[in-house]
């Protein structure tokens, strides 16, 4: 049964937005077959192949998973902070007000597994709330990253065991670390906020819930952050604020591409540009060029028209009957919601749906 609950100064989560084709999308390896061609190979992610393949596209595009770098992660804490930024601080405020009852869900000595590293308030909230929580598994693909977010957790939590996972979450089907902590423990809890799901087409969120499901077992709790705004008078300036803090984290994406494929993109040629997409109910990032012309990438020439875009990031905003549509989808069914007073913003607490409590599909005769 849903129960929807309204409430109403943030820190981040490092994001880990999805990359548009994986290595681990491709079907698994087979025996050879003479007559076949080759299987394609599992590469890792890489920068140049993606920042090659989205100039050449007809609507140039480069994944968001990319504007990540050291700055950019900087700079992505920095639009956390502002005050046209809603999603963060609309999000703490509802776990201030929820986590008690999320710890009531998860019962005594869960294991929180949290997607991405890096949201310490949000993630100390809930692990405050909750009674005896055993192991805290952070998922990220930085080292660094994951090092810092939980150096200061053991002091704070006694008796907690911090296991961090390198991993790239959106790649993620098993977590075999789950066996290091024996059988002795409560509930499985994921822990994903920041919106962060708004990042993946829906698609690719059905495939992340699913895998996530499969690797954290029937027993579990998954917790999820999802922005619900559509209005474009807020959204906007969310994702193009006074102080330039987007422009510079979107355009900081050029400087990375010169800095580490020997480019030529002039950042005064580009501007910054945040659009909402009504009909696919997102916001997209844009970096629009201010006049034709020519850039080098990798020493391959690109052709710029005036006024034509390289997109690069989508958010997703899920109305609440469409993420639980999604979410079911992925095999994970409603328990509770909370949103905020604004109604901008959701938490989400799921549980893997079963399939007697499934009402019987009723069959269609055509007559
Ligand atoms: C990380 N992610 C949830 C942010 C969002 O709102 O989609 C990234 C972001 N891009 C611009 N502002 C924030």
């Amino acid at each position: 049964m849903n129960k929807v609950s309204v409430v109403g100064a943030q820190t981040p989560m490092r994001p880990q937005p999805p990359r548009h084709r994986r290595a681990s999308d491709f079907p698994p390896a087979r025996p050879p077959e003479p007559l076949q061609p080759p299987a394609p190979a599992r590469t890792a992610p890489s920068f140049e192949r993606d920042v090659m393949l989205g100039l050449s596209l007809p609507h140039k595009a480069i994944p968001s998973t990319w504007l990540y770098d050291h700055r950019g992660s900087e700079l992505f804490e920095q639009i956390t902070q502002l005050d046209e930024y809603y999603p963060s601080r609309n999000e703490t405020r509802i776990l201030e007000r929820c986590a008690a009852q999320i710890a009531e869900a998860a019962g005594p000595h869960s294991v929180v597994i949290e997607l991405g590293s890096g949201s310490s308030r949000k993630t100390r909230l809930l692990l405050a709330a909750l009674d005896a929580p055993q192991a805290y598994l952070p998922i990220d693909i930085s080292e660094q990253f994951l090092a810092e977010s939980v150096a200061g957790l053991p002091s704070l939590f006694a008796g907690l065991r911090v296991l961090p996972v390198v991993a790239d979450f959106s790649r993620l089907d098993s977590l075999p670390e789950l066996a290091l902590l024996g059988g002795d423990h409560g509930r499985r809890v994921v822990f994903f906020p920041g919106s962060t799901i708004g990042n993946f087409t829906p698609d690719e969120a059905v495939g992340l819930l699913t895998r996530i499901g499969l690797a954290v077992g029937p027993d579990a709790l998954l917790i999820v952050g999802a922005d619900t705004t559509q209005d474009p008078a807020v959204l906007i300036p969310a994702y193009d604020d006074r102080d330039g803090v987007t422009a510079a984290f979107n355009l900081n994406l050029l400087e990375r591409i010169n800095r580490e494929l020997g480019a030529d993109f002039s950042l005064t040629a580009f501007r910054h540009e945040a659009r909402f997409n009504a009909e696919q109910q997102r916001v997209e990032m844009h970096l629009v060029s201010n006049y034709t012309q020519r850039v080098t990438v990798c020493g391959h020439p690109f052709q710029f028209a005036m006024g034509e875009s390289i997109h690069t990031e989508s958010a997703y905003k899920h109305s609440l009957l469409k993420f639980q549509h999604l979410a079911a989808r992925a095999g994970w069914s409603h328990r509770q919601l909370w949103m905020d007073g604004q109604s901008r913003f959701a938490v989400h607490v799921l549980e893997p749906s079963r399939p007697a409590a499934r009402p019987r599909e009723r069959n269609v005769i055509f007559r």
